[in-house]
Order: C-alpha cells, then sequence, then structure tokens
C-alpha cells in the first residue's frame, strides 16, 4: 500500500513537471517583454508595455532619437552603456543609464522624460 502512494505521487509530480514544461515556452514568449539578443528596447509603459519606442542595435558613439517623453522602462541586451538624455533648453541631462545587459522596468524620476538615447 506504501509503495502504490508514493508511486502515485511521482506520477503526481512527473505530470506536475510536464505541465509546467508545456507552459514555460509559451508564457516566455510574448515578443514585447523580451529584447532580442543584442538589442536595446525602450517601451512606452512601465514593465516593458506597450509600444515598443526602440529596438535598435547601435554600436558605441551612436545618438538614437525616440519620441519625446514617452519611453518608461527599457531593457540593455548590448555590452554597451546606454543613457536616457533628457533634452531642455538645448542641453542635455542624463536622466536614467542602463549597463551592459540590464533591464529596467521602471525610471523612477526619469520616466517620460527622454528624448534620445547615447551608446557609450
Ligand atoms: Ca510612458
Ligand atoms: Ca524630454
Amino acid at each position: 500500500m506504501k509503495t502504490r502512494v508514493l508511486n502515485a505521487f511521482a506520477v503526481s509530480a512527473l505530470a506536475t513537471a510536464g505541465l509546467l514544461s508545456a507552459v514555460a515556452p509559451a508564457s516566455a514568449a510574448p515578443a514585447k517583454l523580451k529584447c532580442e539578443a543584442g538589442h536595446f528596447c525602450a517601451y512606452e509603459h512601465i514593465n516593458f508595455g506597450g509600444a515598443v519606442l526602440v529596438h535598435s542595435r547601435a554600436g558605441r558613439g551612436d545618438t538614437v532619437d525616440v519620441v519625446n517623453d514617452r519611453t518608461s522602462s527599457g531593457s540593455n541586451n548590448t555590452g554597451n552603456l546606454w543613457v536616457g538624455v533628457n533634452l531642455r533648453l538645448g542641453i542635455g541631462d542624463d536622466v536614467f543609464k542602463w549597463a551592459k545587459y540590464t533591464d529596467a522596468s521602471t525610471l523612477g524620476g526619469a520616466n517620460d522624460k527622454i528624448d534620445k538615447f547615447d551608446v557609450k
């Protein structure tokens, strides 16, 4: 009897593991949530939601324009530093920095302020 109970548990555990592995690819799939390898992505809303405002492979030394005052999160899957810049009165303020291979689901005080990105 004890053996039968253990077997039932083992089958149940296997079934659960199978279910999880079957579900994982689907939940990891939404393109908006993950920026492709080698790209930087900026998003309209927090938590990588809304429109994809930037999807770029720009290299070090480049400047990437973005629609003004919309960026609320971003994902840096590059080996470069990406700096969000707020332009005002002709002066650029570095308001948010993405170190290489980092994500930011919110931008704090830099929310909806970035007007371009400098790649460094
Ligand atoms: Ca926004
Ligand atoms: Ca701005």
